[in-house]
């Protein structure tokens, strides 16, 4: 099978980062495309940075043809619902994704992510995915984005610091790194804190190979279904959708 895993943001270092942690927990028969847009901030820090690259995941998922499965491989699950009704194959989300099999191994998780600004998103994303109950706290590392990308930065450091923290004050049984770019931190840090450590992007790429080998396609009766036909004007004109007249429409 083939899966279109997208970076959201345009830092091409971090896509590249993405794609390998996606190989490296793709089974023999699956290749992994990893992909970012071209146009967009260079990280997603916070609600005014997600809605500038929701169409770059449409206009991605349009440039790359049919594929069996895609993975948002931004921990905000930033522009999921959309990608889910531009396609009938499976759309998985990092965040979703690890959130659900962190309450398959414990009975609280904590999040730790980047910055403050970027909580309110994830716990709202808890609420929506009915799993709030099962996370005892989202913590923020007080690190950028892009620090991650910087070899010699202090992000690991404060990173597993924020780890420690959630262990001793919130009973966290495991942790959800709350960052795409924080990919390849997993397995060293669950090491060293002696709790599982859950990376999205594995998550969302297992879940994925899952969700195509059961024959589950994205549902189209409700909110996911396809795109009305309309012409976009101006700048989103290339990405009008063709997919479903709507009755009555000429
Ligand atoms: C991500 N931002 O996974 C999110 C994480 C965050 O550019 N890739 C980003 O800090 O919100």
């Amino acid at each position: 099978m083939r899966i279109l895993v997208i970076n959201p943001n345009t830092t091409a270092s971090m896509t590249d980062k993405i794609g390998k942690a996606a190989e490296a927990a793709a089974s023999a028969g699956t290749e992994i495309v990893a992909v970012n847009p071209k146009d967009g901030p260079p990280s997603i820090e916070g609600y005014f940075d997600e809605v500038f690259v929701v169409p770059g995941i449409i206009a991605e998922m349009a440039r790359a043809g049919e594929m069996d499965a895609y993975v948002i491989a931004c921990f905000d699950d930033t522009g999921l619902d959309a990608a889910r009704c531009a396609t009938e194959a499976p759309v998985i989300g990092i965040g979703e994704a690890a959130f659900h099999l962190a309450t398959l191994i414990a009975g609280k998780f904590s999040v730790v992510t980047t910055l403050g600004r970027s909580v309110p998103a994830i716990e709202h994303n808890l609420l929506k995915y009915g799993l709030s109950t099962r996370c005892a706290k989202v913590r923020a590392s007080d690190v950028a984005v892009l620090d991650l990308e910087l070899p010699g930065s202090d992000a690991r450091r404060k990173v597993s610091a924020e780890i420690a923290r959630a262990v001793a004050e919130d009973k966290a049984e495991a942790i959800v790194l709350g960052c795409a770019g924080m990919a390849d931190l997993a397995g060293q840090l669950s090491r060293e804190h002696g709790v599982p450590v859950l990376d999205g992007v594995a998550c969302a790429v297992k879940l994925a190979e899952i969700v195509s080998a059961l024959g589950l396609r994205t549902s189209k009766v409700g909110g996911y279904a396809t795109p009305l036909t309309k012409r976009f004007a101006g700048f989103y004109a290339p990405l009008s959708p063709g997919g479903e007249k709507r009755a009555g429409a000429v």
